[in-house]
C-alpha cells in the first residue's frame, strides 16, 4: 500500500470529504494486508486528532465534529472486518462499554476488534452505559475482564461508580478492570482502583492477553 491511500485516508476526514475517505478505505481493503489496516486506523485516529483540535481552538463547529465522526465511523465499518480476521479459538470473554453520558465510540470499537482478531469473546454493551448495566452484565457474563471506554472529563467519575457497584455486588474480586480513552490517565486508573489503563487499543489487547494466561 501506497502512503498516498493512507494520506488521502487522512484528507478525506480534513477536508470533509466522505467519498475520498470511503475510496482511500476501499482501496486498503482491496489489498487484504492486515498491516495496512493497521496503518489505515493509525491515520483515522492521526486525522481525529487533527479534528479534535481544530474544535477546541474553535475553527471547526459541532457539525464539522459530528461530521468527521461521521466519516471516521464508515470508514471504521469497512475496515474492522479485516482487523477480525485473525480471529481463532476464544482466549476469554470481556464485556466493554463507553461510560454513562459519554457518546464516543471510535476508540472502543477500534479496542473491540483487536481484542477480537487476538481471540476474544467481546460482549459489547454499547455506548451511554449506566452503572447497574454493566454490572449486571459482569453478573452474567463473569467475563476476564470489564472494559470501559471514556473520552469526556465530565464523565470519568462513571468509572469510580461502575468500580464501587461492583464491590457492593462482591464482584470486584472476579473481573480485572481496564479503562482507556482520551480524558483518561494512568494515574487516573490507580486513583479509581482500576487495574490498568490502555492509551491505545494495541496496548489494551495485549494488557488482556496478559490477563487470559495468568
Ligand atoms: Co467529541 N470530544 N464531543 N465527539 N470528540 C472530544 C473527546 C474532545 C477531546 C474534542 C476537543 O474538544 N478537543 C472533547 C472532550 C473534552 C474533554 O472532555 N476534556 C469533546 C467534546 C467536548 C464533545 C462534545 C461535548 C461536543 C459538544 O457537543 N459540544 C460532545 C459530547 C457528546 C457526548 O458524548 N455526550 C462530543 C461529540 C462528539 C461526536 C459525537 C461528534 C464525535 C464522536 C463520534 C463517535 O465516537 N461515534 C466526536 C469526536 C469524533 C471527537 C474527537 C474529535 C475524536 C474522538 C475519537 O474518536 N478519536 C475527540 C478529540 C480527541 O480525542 N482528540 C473529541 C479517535 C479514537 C480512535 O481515539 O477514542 O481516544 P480514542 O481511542 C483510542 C484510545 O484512547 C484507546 O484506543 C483507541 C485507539 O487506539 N481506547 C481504549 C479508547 N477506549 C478504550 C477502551 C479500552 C482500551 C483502549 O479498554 C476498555
Amino acid at each position: 500500500m501506497s502512503n498516498d491511500v493512507l494520506e488521502q485516508l487522512k484528507n478525506g476526514l480534513l477536508e470533509l470529504d466522505m467519498d475520498t475517505a470511503v475510496e482511500a478505505a476501499n482501496s486498503i481493503i482491496e489489498g487484504d494486508d492486515s498491516a495496512a489496516v493497521k496503518d489505515a486506523v493509525g491515520a483515522v485516529t492521526d486525522a481525529l486528532q487533527t479534528v479534535g483540535k481544530r474544535f477546541q481552538d474553535g475553527e471547526w463547529f459541532l457539525a464539522e465534529l459530528v461530521y468527521a465522526g461521521e466519516i471516521a465511523k464508515d470508514v471504521m465499518n469497512l475496515l474492522s472486518p479485516l482487523m477480525e480476521a485473525g480471529a481463532t479459538e476464544s482466549a476469554g470473554t470481556v464485556v466493554v462499554g463507553t461510560v454513562a453520558g459519554d457518546l464516543h465510540d471510535l476508540g472502543k470499537n477500534i479496542f473491540i476488534n483487536y481484542a477480537k482478531s487476538a481471540g476474544f469473546k467481546m460482549i459489547d454493551l454499547g455506548i451511554d452505559v449506566p452503572t447497574q448495566k454493566f454490572v449486571d452484565a459482569v453478573k452474567e457474563h463473569n467475563p476476564l475482564a470489564l472494559g470501559m471506554s471514556c473520552l469526556l472529563t465530565s464523565t470519568d467519575m462513571e468509572i469510580g461508580k461502575v468500580i464501587e457497584g461492583l464491590k457492593k455486588q462482591n464482584l470486584r474480586d472476579k473481573v480485572k478492570v481496564i479503562i482507556g480513552g482520551a480524558a483518561l490517565t494512568e494515574g487516573f486508573a490507580a486513583s479509581v482502583g482500576a487495574d490498568a489503563f490502555a492509551p491505545d487499543a494495541v496496548t489494551g489487547t495485549d494488557i488482556i492477553k496478559e490477563w487470559g494466561v495468568s
